[in-house]
């Protein structure tokens, strides 16, 4: 197997984008829990996201979601971020939080609401200007509910317009990433529910638009790692929205359901060069921490993609191409499973204290008060949440 040391300095080109939203009130459908402490505006939570990167060094950016995280100067808050030693990335559109959006949004067969939807990426990328940002995310909770609704075709077809027209606004040095999803909140059919849509539709865009694969946005079952090969092997991977699954779109800490898909999914991107200084791909959480707390929760699922990169990493590529062009089924599998079963933690720690980081970031981020001193601090005011 690769041996540690030739792989450590690649760990260091790694960036994972944590979510604004992460470090706000979340929970369910059946109840939104509070926690002390939680961030008031969009400035507390890019503080309590500079803590991520602060411990774990690997979290330099925080994703944006409008009009969630709508400030009146947008310069003032990249310049929070800077002096908190991180920046601002992706901008997150929401069109899924109307009730004009009830039908749709840039599918709904009225040109007011679908004007009304591309009107709010166009502001979207007003403010991607301002702040900077490479990528405007689109995730659509367009759909039906029953059979007969809606017109699929035509809604299809009202998607590649609207898309277009947000396309033809975005910068020379800015990408569109269309994000699937197979059901919720529709449940008969949604609009760009799987890779094969998405493509369709940024392939007909252009260049700068990309997929960008939500690990928690697939069937039970699916093959996801194929569809980062595949989307790697056509060039339109643009993003991964990490977090685990057991069931449906539970956002959950990634790496916690199941640490083998992870580390799967992480061989196709090292495989398929979409990992690293050279690789355009971005690497974002898209978590909840509903019950448990947010900044060590966020902490841990940074480090949980770095374990499984690094294993990733440790594939011996010359032993495995040698075992499939002989057709060693089982030589094959094995030096797969070797890089999966290696425990990298304790070498993880060894090179972070080398690169003057802290040794265990959990423990690091528990022992430094910050979790008390925002509890303390952060009196009155209204917690965001999924309306703010
Ligand atoms: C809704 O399913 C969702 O979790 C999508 O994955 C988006 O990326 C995210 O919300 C933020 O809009
Ligand atoms: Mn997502």
């Amino acid at each position: 197997m690769t041996d540690f040391a030739s792989i450590a300095p690649r760990l260091a080109e790694q960036a994972i984008e944590l979510p604004s939203w992460a470090f706000g009130n979340s929970g369910t459908r059946f109840k939104v829990f509070t926690q002390p402490g939680v961030p008031r505006d969009p400035f507390e939570k890019v503080s309590d996201a500079a803590q991520v990167h602060k411990y774990a060094g690997l979290a330099p950016t925080v994703a944006l979601h409008i009009p969630w995280d709508k400030v009146d100067d947008f310069a003032a808050l990249s310049r929070h971020a800077a002096d908190n030693g991180v920046g601002l990335g992706t901008v997150n559109s929401n069109t899924f939080q109307d009730d004009d959006y009830k039908l749709g949004s840039v599918t709904h067969s009225d040109p007011r609401i679908r004007q009304k939807a591309t009107d709010h990426h166009f502001a979207c990328i007003d403010v991607m200007n301002e702040t900077g940002s490479r990528d405007l995310k689109i995730w659509l909770a367009d759909g039906t509910n029953y059979p007969g609704q809606d017109d699929m075709r035509a809604r299809q077809d009202r998607l590649t317009d609207s898309l277009s027209k947000i396309y033809e606004r975005i910068g020379e040095n800015q990408r569109l990433v269309l994000e699937y999803k197979f059901f919720e909140p529709a449940f008969y059919h949604t609009d760009v529910p799987d890779w094969g849509t998405s493509y369709a539709q940024v392939a007909a865009l252009g260049d700068r638009a990309m997929v960008c694969l939500d690990t928690g946005h697939h069937a039970p079952g699916t093959n996801i790692e194929f569809i980062v090969m595949q989307l790697l092997r056509l060039g339109k991977l643009g993003s991964f929205d990490f977090n685990s699954r057991f069931y449906a779109d539970d956002d959950l800490i990634v790496g916690a359901a199941d640490p083998f898909q992870l580390f799967r999914i992480l061989v196709e991107v090292v495989r398929g060069g979409g990992y690293g200084a050279d690789s355009d791909v971005a690497f974002m959480l898209d978590q909840c921490h509903n019950i448990e707390d947010k900044i060590p929760g966020q902490i841990r699922s940074v480090l949980n993609v770095q374990e499984m990169t690094a294993r990733a990493l440790l594939v011996d590529t010359e032993a495995l191409a040698a075992a499939q062009a002989a057709g060693d089924i089982l030589a094959g599998n094995g030096i797969l499973m070797d890089a999966f079963y290696t425990d990298v933690r304790p070498m993880l720690a060894e090179w972070r204290e080398s690169r003057g980081l802290f040794a265990d970031p959990m423990a690091a981020y528990a022992a430094s008060g910050y979790g008390a001193s925002i509890i303390d601090g952060r009196v009155g005011g209204n917690q965001a949440g999924w309306g703010a």
